[in-house]
């Protein structure tokens, strides 16, 4: 037997060596956390593994080398899913055996009778009692590592190309697929971050992964005043925010401009719809009108001339509602807006999201609003609003009017991109320079 011991900034770091060193035969034997060496502060994953010699001589790489090979090429990843299944059974089976368990199903054993004669004193049974919390530990910290490993295959099957990176890169691969961020794009963003020698540390890595997420999204600037009228519609599909935009935005502009932006809705088609832009009106003090045909939309833009700015609402639609799409369309000509912006919420799918696109922007979208960022990363519609040809203007952030909607920046787009790794960079603050 042949011990090891390997230290990652992860377990998962910490394993990956373990197996380019020892191969897939090797078997964790402990795992701890240590302070770093090179990072004070910050702690490192120690995994004691070992390896029969036998084992060790051969290491069984040579599913991994094809693996390799097998995903460079490009060729399907199937085949080897089942490599990958027997090898994950075998560490698990291998890990039983170590604690003792057997691998196989066996038959419930009776429960023993112990005879009078051997029954345990009290100092034997504190010395047994203390012997099984020590094991019970060991089986917790051992089926989490087998958590961990596990989960690494599962990765390895899902996504065969992350195997090409390794430590911070491929660590940084699965973080973009964590917030479904497509494996290509995630990928090509690592290769790029390795090739420009930002990998070394986590926190290089995020942020430069953050600024190739944003690069390639086009984004608006907010409404601002001008010496002209400015006439804005907010289309999209039912739910999306619309109404609550428009909200927000008119107790901004107001508060911003000290003008009283005037609200108009079309969307006549519900119980109950106009009431709540109404409302909003009626609280905020804002002038408003509702309009049941295009014609009196045109008639109130003529007669309403001395507002910086008009919102209009409409009635949500599905992309799918031709027919609907067409009545918003006859607004949107009575109204000749200056910007209309396409309100659509984070949560929606990206194939959704890219058909929602395509309809609205037939019937006249010129602009992006995203909304119900809060509810969801961003993740997993980077694509698509990289391919989008509307530039984003605001991002909705909650319920709350008006606080909840901020112009859009990459700042902003790249903490939603890929959220949730602030503690990160946080924690590993840059050496001190010392001079002299
Ligand atoms: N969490 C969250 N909820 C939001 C956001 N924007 C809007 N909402 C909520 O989404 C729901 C629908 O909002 P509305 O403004 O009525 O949506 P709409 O697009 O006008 O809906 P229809 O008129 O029915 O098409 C409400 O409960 C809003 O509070 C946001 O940025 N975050
Ligand atoms: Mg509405």
């Amino acid at each position: 037997m042949k011990l090891r011991k390997f230290i990652g900034d992860t377990t998962k770091d910490a394993l990956a060596k373990m197996r380019a060193e020892l191969g897939d035969d090797a078997v964790v034997m402990n795992t701890r956390s240590l302070p770093h060496a090179e990072r004070p502060g910050t702690m490192c994953t120690e995994i004691t593994a070992a390896i029969d010699e036998a084992d060790f001589k051969e290491p069984k790489r040579a599913l991994v080398s094809a693996y390799r090979t097998e995903t460079q090429s490009e060729t399907s990843h199937t085949p080897y899913a089942k490599d990958i299944q027997r090898y994950a059974e075998s560490l698990v089976g291998k890990q039983l055996q170590q604690l003792g368990m057997s691998s196989q199903p066996t038959r419930a054993r009776q429960p023993q009778k112990q005879p009078a004669g051997e029954r345990t004193n009290g100092k034997t049974a504190a010395a047994t009692e203390a012997m099984s919390h020590e094991h019970v530990a060991r089986l917790q910290h051992d089926i989490h590592v087998l958590q961990e490993q596990m989960q690494e295959l599962v990765q390895s099957v899902r996504f065969p190309h992350r195997n090409l990176f390794s430590g911070n890169a491929k660590w940084l691969v699965d973080q973009l697929l964590e917030v479904g961020i497509t494996e290509q794009r995630a990928l090509d963003i690592t290769g790029n971050v390795v090739a420009e020698g930002e990998a070394d540390r986590k926190s290089s890595s995020i942020r430069a992964a953050r600024r190739r997420l944003t690069n390639g999204i086009s984004l608006a600037d907010p409404i601002s005043l001008t010496d002209q009228r400015q006439v804005f519609a907010f289309v999209g599909p039912t739910g999306t925010g619309k109404t609550s935009t428009i909200s927000k935005l008119a107790a901004a502009l107001k508060l911003a401009y000290d003008q009283a932006p005037l609200l108009i809705t079309t969307d006549t088609f519900r119980i109950g719809a106009t009431s709540h832009l109404q409302t909003v009106a009626a609280i905020a003090g804002l002038p408003y009108e509702t309009v049941y045909s295009s014609q009196e939309l045109r008639n109130v833009l003529k007669r309403q001339t001395d507002h910086s700015f008009v919102l209009i609402d409409t009635v949500g639609r599905s992309p799918l509602a031709s027919a609907e799409l067409l009545e918003i369309k006859h607004f949107l000509q009575a109204a000749d807006p200056d910007n209309v912006f396409l309100v659509q919420s984070s949560t929606e799918s990206s194939s959704y999201f890219d058909a929602v696109e395509q309809a609205y922007t037939a019937i006249g979208a010129t602009t992006r609003i995203l909304t119900k960022s809060d509810e969801s990363s961003l993740g997993h519609l980077s694509d698509s609003l990289i391919r989008s040809r509307l530039p984003l203007a605001y991002i909705g952030t909650g319920q709350a009017i008006p606080d909840d909607l901020e112009p859009a920046s990459r700042t902003l787009l790249a903490e939603l991109l890929l959220p949730g790794l602030e503690h990160i960079i946080a924690n590993e603050t840059e050496p001190e320079v010392i001079i002299g």
